[in-house]
């Protein structure tokens, strides 16, 4: 076994100055808000996976019996030799991908790219350990803004993975310009597994983000946990509700805190004073929902081609292969 090689392109002085960066912009906005990227400290993956347990929690099991179903099938038509994953997190449904690229022959390095060190760390070592032959490369990072660091496959093609639906995380612009700048690092021929969750009833999606446990409402609220230790700030993180919303016409979920009541909070490393009344509410995440056309247009859009579809039966969600054109 090659000892696993772990490269930080988010240093903390990095990831600090993104923060500030972010914070003094989203919450001087009007409405206020905040990237959901910063969730994921160590406690926020924790809740993150807790969250893929749930039984309201939908998109995690059913990707995974995607995967399942038809990772042979993927594998053959990839025939990749670097598998490339994108906000890997614990990486646990993508070895049901390293399987079936193994047993096609064609793998030898796989590379994952997370911006929380914590959760690269913990999936690099069970990798490395479960797939003794593989090359583990992992990549501390932000796949808004480091994709020009991936490594480069000298001796065969990548496939890059970016599963979970963690696409529709991203603002329809932002998601542009990310399939713009993956495009542009991918030779032709080059492929993208994207896993989305797909247009369905809200009376399903709305639950899979409000679940009757209350871990998603944590997850949610964790991000000024986040703020409080990361800027000192001041935040009453208990006096913040959780909201869930379908937003019908443009097909995402919403997450936002809502301010129990007025309040003052000081954040001394942006040296910002924001005021909430009551009621008001911070939104932390979007996460859309597509259908198969539109999708599609999108990506040719942005220079892919070539789409293999992959749905249960239910239409919850969807695996599309597709290829740089
Ligand atoms: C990161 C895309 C997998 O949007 O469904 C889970 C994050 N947010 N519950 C999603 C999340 C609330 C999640 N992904």
């Amino acid at each position: 076994m090659t000892a696993p090689v772990l490269e930080i392109h988010l240093s903390d002085a990095d990831a600090a100055e993104a923060l500030h960066h972010d914070v003094r912009v989203g919450l001087s906005a009007d409405p206020k808000w905040l990237p959901p990227k910063w969730f994921y400290d160590a406690r926020g993956s924790e809740l993150f996976e807790q969250i893929t347990t749930l039984p309201e929690y939908y998109p995690t099991r059913t990707e995974r019996e995607l995967l399942r179903r038809s990772a042979g099938e993927i594998a053959g038509q990839a025939h990749a030799s670097t598998l490339v994953e994108l906000g890997s997190g614990s990486s646990e449904k993508t070895r049901l991908l390293l399987d079936a690229l193994t047993v096609t022959g064609s793998l030898q390095r796989f590379v994952p790219l997370d911006v929380s060190e914590s959760a690269l760390r913990a999936a690099m070592t069970t990798v490395a350990q479960e797939y003794p032959q593989l090359a583990v490369h992992g990549v501390v990072g932000d796949f808004t803004r480091h994709l020009e660091l991936l490594p480069f496959d000298q001796t065969g093609r990548r496939l890059v993975v970016f599963l979970g639906g963690t696409i529709g995380n991203l603002l329809p612009s932002e998601r542009a310009r990310f399939l713009t700048a993956l495009r542009a690092v991918l030779e032709p021929g080059e492929l993208l597994l994207l896993g989305v969750g797909l247009v369905t009833d809200p009376a399903v999606v709305v639950p899979a983000y409000d679940d009757t446990a209350g871990v998603t409402a944590e997850f949610n609220r964790n991000v000024l946990h986040v703020l409080n230790r990361e800027l000192g700030a001041d935040f009453d993180v208990a006096a913040f509700d959780h909201v869930a919303r379908w937003d019908a016409e443009r097909e995402w979920i919403e997450m936002r805190l809502r301010a129990s009541r007025a309040m003052t909070v000081w954040l001394p490393a942006v040296d910002m004073t924001v005021q909430f009344a009551a009621g008001e509410e911070i939104r932390t995440e979007v996460s859309g929902k597509f259908r198969r056309e539109a999708l599609k247009i999108e990506l040719a859009g942005c220079g892919f081609a070539d789409h293999a579809w992959w749905a249960d039966p239910d239409d919850r969600f969807a695996l599309v292969l597709t290829a740089a054109a």
